[in-house]
């Protein structure tokens, strides 16, 4: 950490001294701030962002809350959409380090694949900060992660369903993108909480990417297969293809949330809703709000200080007898 922090030390005096000689510049790509700089100098400071997608609204909550506090923090925020393409995030990055930003932000689509950009960035002298979801690097290849314990959101998900079944279900997963780290150890999570129940039986598993529109057509097609029939309860990895899935079990004749009990991870306001209406049961909440401590981190990163390699976001759960008091407390 010692080496780690000298060389994010030498960057932080590189851009103070840029910040003390140069005039404001503002070629953003996205509108940027009013306010001051972080430095107070008058140069703002230029952050590249490569976002996965809008796949979800917990995404679109979490390029909401980025995006609207980079322009509180007077920031020029440089935000590039990969829709969902992980060559597209690379490029961005590597475009960041082209135009030599100050920062580089991003929120990997999937785990691996990542090292050799990260390597380019630290031989460019560029701190990363890493938002939502971790990537399988050397931790020495960015200055900190910020978001959620998916595995402890998997487990929070089984505990729950395990309670409400009495320990006996026949369940139905929908499991996030394929690769990524919330797919990936949601299933792990929620594996490890049923492992004491064998009568809690996950017998169908499939991607629908975190969209609503493809986990309502992989409930669609369980629902009309033989195995469908069993089903009485669906464990999802996001909202989305949860309320996805509520629409195809309606259209099946079956009544979501009794027939087919539901938990899902996400918290967003159109879960809570479902679950008001009776169609829903419960959901993990998982942050979305990562702009202010994203910003928090990428301050800290300028000065050189030293900061935890890894922010962990506090997540609730939230089920049917609470969903109607906590409506109102929503912020995404
Ligand atoms: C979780 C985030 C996931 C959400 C989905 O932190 O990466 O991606 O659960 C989103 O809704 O698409």
């Amino acid at each position: 950490m010692k080496k780690h922090f000298t060389w994010w030390g030498a960057a932080a005096l590189a851009t103070m001294a840029l910040m003390a000689g140069c005039g404001s510049s503002d070629s953003g790509t996205s509108a940027s701030g009013g306010g001051t700089s972080e430095g107070g100098s008058g140069k703002k400071i230029v952050v590249g962002f490569s976002q996965i997608g809008a796949e979800s609204n917990w995404r679109k909550a979490n390029t909401e809350s980025i995006k609207s506090e980079a322009e509180k923090r007077g920031i020029e925020l440089k935000f590039v959409d990969a829709q969902g393409k992980q060559e597209k995030q690379i490029q961005a990055i590597k475009n960041f380090i082209a135009q030599k930003v100050d920062v580089i932000a991003f929120a990997p689509v999937v785990e691996t694949g990542w090292k050799s950009v990260l390597e380019e960035a630290k031989a460019a002298g560029i701190p990363v900060i890493v938002s939502d979801r971790r990537p399988d690097v050397p931790e020495d290849l960015y200055v900190t992660f910020i978001g959620s314990d998916f595995i402890e959101e998997g487990k929070m998900a089984g505990d729950w369903l395990k309670k409400k079944m009495n320990g006996k279900a026949v369940i139905a997963e929908l499991t996030g993108t394929p690769g990524s780290a919330p797919a990936n150890d949601r299933k792990k999570g929620f594996a490890e909480a049923i492992a004491d129940s064998p009568d809690m039986k996950v017998v169908f598993s499939q991607t629908g990417d975190f969209q609503r529109t493809k986990g309502k057509e992989v409930m669609e097609a369980l629902l009309k297969s033989p195995e469908g029939a069993s089903i009485n309860a669906l464990y999802a990895h996001n909202d989305d293809m949860a309320l996805g899935a509520i629409q195809a079990i309606e259209e099946a004749g079956k009544k979501p949330g009794k027939d087919i009990v539901i938990v899902s991870i996400d918290g967003i306001g159109d879960a809570f809703d479902a679950m008001i209406a009776g169609k829903m049961n419960c959901t993990v909440e998982c942050n979305p709000l990562l702009g202010p401590p994203l910003f928090d981190a990428i301050a800290k990163a300028l000065k050189g200080e030293e900061q935890p390699k890894r922010t962990v976001m506090k997540d609730g759960i939230f089920d049917e007898s609470v969903a109607k008091a906590e409506r109102p407390n929503r912020k995404y």
